[in-house]
């Protein structure tokens, strides 16, 4: 069945023509209804019959919302100025007005029955906490009160510290859906990000995206844009399946875009979203709860999901690093899941570099040093041994990292100041596996100065956001050939993708959705 969580913006402009502008446009992307945040109008803009008439005019639904500071929002003036300016929003046809639940039970109800004098309108009653999620039974506990208070519809924003915490949330949504599906369940910030996009599939009452990015009234809000069109959130069901991909951080990932599109292209009722992860056993412990379907796991994680999984594959565990973990029932779909766990990076990795220096079989006997020692560097050193390279070196910041990998596969280790220092390591292939470089704050840097990227005929970057890294260019400029991540990046994603459908993955719609943001 198709789920009727409607999706919400926040109108958030500071005077009416911009106002007027933004529910344009909110109704340019679709949305149910909008949430009209009177605390950021100017004080002398402020016209609330005009707000509400306007939506009215144009047939969309709308809450009114005028948020003091003491909860978070932006107004600064007194209480019966703020509480009328509510009541004349109902008067004038608001759909819902929000009203904090910690104005206390009498005032609640009383300002309840003002506003049921005047037909139609309904009441939200919303609180907000911005520090944690607190424990189930307490947001349980909340909603009973919040009911008694003269609720219409509940609302709760917490923040999430964890996934497992977003997936509460949505289960206190799923509790309170039955009749009418009247409860707004939402975790703020990065971790909480499920909550937001997963709420049609819970049954929450509404789900809140922002208008643009940049211009989110809480945090952790997607843009509607991307939960309209990668996320899929109007064809969301109670059964639709939801895959992922865990790391940290997680925002520069294209996995969502690339997954998304591709289940689409071939009509399946799943949906793949960016998770945050720090604590790779809460993940782990709220994916199986949760019945997620599948994962792909990306820095830091590769190294520590294969304890928790029930079946690794012969490679994946020689390598040490997973990055693909699918759910397995038995047929009759009882029982605790499998996860297994795989790895689709070498393959991919691999197949890129020797593309680069000319086709199959061109590592063959060639030198090659990999910088890092993580999960990637795990993968990459097992391919390029695997397709017979010469000599391995493992070059990383922490020797000890580097001779622990280098010893289970029989490579050299060196520290990174070995390399820089010591002219007479040289090779043909060298490969970056750190996140150095990689969208967001170390961004404009490289894992080596150009006199080490002079020492190699090609480099290779396992970073594919940005496209060209900092120390692609440096290579470019010394004239090698370079390799960017994104083959690699696109063949890990379409091997994962036929483990997640067992479908033939859409590769060139996969590449041109990654090359569309890139
Ligand atoms: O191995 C992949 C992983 O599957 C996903 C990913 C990403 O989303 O950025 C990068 C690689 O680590």
């Amino acid at each position: 069945e198709a789920a009727d969580c409607m999706l919400c913006t926040s109108i958030t402009a500071e005077d009416m023509e911009g106002s007027l502008k933004q529910i344009e446009a909110a109704m340019c992307v679709g949305v149910d209804i909008v949430e009209l945040r009177l605390d950021y109008l100017k004080a002398e803009e402020l016209d609330v019959e005009g707000l509400v008439g306007a939506c009215r005019e144009r047939n969309l639904r709308c809450i009114a919302t005028y948020r003091p500071e003491w909860e978070g929002g932006r107004y600064a003036g007194g209480e019966e100025e703020r509480l009328s300016a509510l009541v004349e929003a109902a008067k004038a046809g608001a759909n819902y007005v929000d009203l904090e639940y910690k104005l206390g039970e009498e005032r609640l109800l009383g300002l309840r029955s003002e506003v049921s004098q005047v037909s139609g309108c309904k009441v939200i009653v919303s609180d907000h906490n911005y520090e944690v999620t607190p424990s189930s039974s307490e947001l349980r506990g909340l909603i009973g009160s919040m009911k008694s208070c003269g609720a219409d519809v509940t609302k709760i924003a917490t923040t999430a510290t964890c996934t497992k915490d977003a997936f509460r949330m949505l289960q206190l949504a799923r509790e309170e859906s039955g009749e009418g599906n009247q409860t707004i369940a939402l975790a703020m910030g990065e971790m909480g990000l499920p909550s937001r996009l997963l709420a049609p599939k819970y049954g929450a009452f509404l789900t809140f995206g922002a208008l643009t990015a940049g211009r989110e009234s809480a945090p952790g809000q997607p843009s509607l844009a991307d939960m309209m069109q990668v996320y899929r959130l109007k064809s969301q069901r109670s059964d639709t399946e939801v895959f992922g991909v865990i790391g940290d951080p997680i925002k520069h990932s294209m996995s969502p875009v690339i997954h998304n599109a591709a289940f689409d292209s071939v009509g399946s009722n799943a949906v793949y979203l960016p998770f945050l992860v720090t604590d790779v056993e809460d993940f782990i412990t709220t994916f199986k709860e949760y019945d997620l379907s599948g994962c792909s796991i990306t820095i830091p994680h590769k190294e520590q999901v294969e304890k928790y999984c029930g079946e690794v594959d012969q490679v994946a565990s020689k390598i040490g690093a997973i990055n693909t973990i699918v759910s397995q029932r038995e047929a009759n779909g009882e029982g605790e899941a499998t996860l297994k766990a795989s790895n689709t990076d070498w393959v991919a990795a691999i197949s890129a570099i020797e593309e680069g220096m000319g086709g199959p079989g061109s590592l063959k006997g060639k030198e090659v040093c990999i910088l890092g020692s993580g999960g990637t560097a795990r993968a990459l050193a097992f391919g390029a041994l695997e397709r017979g390279a010469g000599q391995v070196t493992i070059a990383n910041r922490t020797l000890s990292k580097a001779e622990t990998l280098a010893k289970e596969l029989g490579c050299l280790a060196k520290s990174l100041e070995d390399l820089e220092g010591d002219k007479s390591i040289t090779g043909s292939v060298l490969i970056n596996t750190t996140s150095v470089g990689m969208s967001g704050p170390n961004v404009d840097k490289a894992p080596v100065s150009a006199g080490v990227v002079a020492r190699f005929d090609l480099v290779f970057d396992a970073i594919y956001n940005p496209l060209k890294t900092k120390l692609l260019g440096m290579a470019e400029e010394g004239g090698k050939t370079t390799v960017s991540g994104v083959e690699m990046f696109i063949g890990q994603a379409a091997e994962q993708f036929k483990q997640f459908t067992g479908a033939e993955p859409p590769l060139d719609l996969m590449r041109e959705k990654v090359m569309e943001r890139l």
